[in-house]
């Protein structure tokens, strides 16, 4: 059984590139890892629905946090099975994105707060109902805000397929995000959070990934 590890950040934090060296460095160091990236566009009609109501389509569907929310939640209660699938045939999975991003995103657009009652009911949702399952370890890369939506407004003038949403848009819910992420992480919510920063090594982020598996344990 795989270690599971979700990667969390606010938009254009720089998740992928990340998530892409680490994984690089594992495999070359023989170890079997798997990914998976939250929203799966293109394979859960959830997901495509949430992104089109974030760029103003279906009504006032995006005006509704928690119907937001259960898109983002019922993608993912559709990946159960491949997550399991995962975990049974790799040594770490690497998630970009997962639960707390429901928690985090939705909390702040409710300017509440980590130990509010929204983390609680996503926690309800998606872990109890839902079955998805604990993370072993959360990410937090802590990128400023202004760095944040800075990449992301580059990132939509290089790729036409990568346009900015209306969370991208909103500085002050990017803002309330990291600070709902940063809470989630200080109270080490559902599993350990190790916050990150535009600083960290990858390598040797990946390195310490290496010693979680072997204190893991199961091959
Ligand atoms: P991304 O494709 O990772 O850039 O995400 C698109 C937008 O959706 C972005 O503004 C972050 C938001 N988002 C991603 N996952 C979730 C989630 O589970 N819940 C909520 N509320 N928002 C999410």
């Amino acid at each position: 059984m795989g270690t599971l590890i979700a990667l969390e950040g606010l938009d254009g934090a720089g998740k992928r590139t990340l998530v892409g060296a680490v994984v690089k460095y594992l495999t070359d160091g023989g170890l079997r890892v798997g990914t998976l990236d939250f929203p799966r566009y293109g394979r859960s009609v959830h997901a495509d629905v949430a992104s089109e109501a974030l760029k103003g389509a279906h009504g006032d569907l995006a005006n509704s946090v928690h119907a937001m929310a259960m898109l983002f939640a019922l993608d993912r209660s559709g990946a159960v099975g491949e997550l399991s699938d995962l975990l049974a045939g790799h040594d770490l999975v690497l998630l970009d994105r997962y639960v707390a991003s429901n928690a985090a995103y939705g909390a702040a657009r409710l300017h509440q707060r980590g130990d509010d009652e929204f983390v609680g009911w996503v926690t309800d949702l998606e872990f109890e109902r839902f079955g998805l399952p604990r993370p072993d370890l959360q990410l937090y890369l802590d990128v400023p805000v202004a760095l944040a939506q800075e990449r992301a407004r580059g990132r939509e003038s290089a790729d036409a397929s990568r346009t900015i949403d209306a969370y991208e848009r909103d500085r002050g819910l990017q803002k309330r995000t990291g600070e709902v992420y940063r809470d989630l992480a200080a109270e080490d919510w559902i599993s350990p959070w190790w916050v990150l920063t535009p600083d960290t090594d990858p390598d040797t982020l990946a390195e310490n990934l290496t010693f979680l598996k072997k204190e893991h344990g199961t091959p």
